[in-house]
């Protein structure tokens, strides 16, 4: 008996710690919120500088550090696998998002950006993050892109 117990209470603490990890992630996002690419879609090409205009439709734009519910601001990933995947990936959802070339944070709350790619092929994905930097629970991510600058 004392044994069976014993094992109750070991279900019950790795419950707590899966529960502890949920909450490691970002702020909630508004059921059925959307980011996508206004002016460019997959398999476009165009000539730079490229400008990239942020769509988001459910939830609103405020600056990082803004606690206010159902908001975030915008991110740009160049050229990296999609959100959640890849070497970084599980990081990137649970602690936030790393800002360096390939993850370009506008959290000023820009709606636009201008990007001096070089000529040839790159990926784009937008990613709304919250107050902190981190992807909200479940991410609102939009589509990879895969644009051809000339
Ligand atoms: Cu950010």
């Amino acid at each position: 008996m004392k044994s069976f117990l014993s094992s109750q209470v070991k279900v019950g603490v790795a419950a707590l710690f899966l529960a502890g990890a949920a909450f490691a992630q970002g702020e909630p996002s508004a059921e059925g919120a959307e980011v996508y690419f206004v002016n460019l879609k997959d398999g476009d090409t165009v000539t730079g500088p490229v400008r990239v205009v942020f769509g988001l439709k459910g939830m609103g734009v405020a600056p990082a550090g803004t606690e206010k519910e159902n908001t975030g601001h915008h991110h740009l990933l160049i050229n990296r696998p999609p959100l959640g995947e890849g070497e970084e990936g599980a990081d990137e959802l649970l602690y936030g998002l790393p800002a360096d070339d390939n993850h370009v944070h506008f959290g000023g709350g820009q709606t636009e950006t201008s990007l001096d790619l070089p000529a040839g092929t790159h990926t784009l994905q937008l990613v709304l993050g919250d107050l902190n930097h981190v992807p909200h629970a479940s991410p609102v991510t939009s589509e990879v892109i895969t644009i051809t600058v000339k």
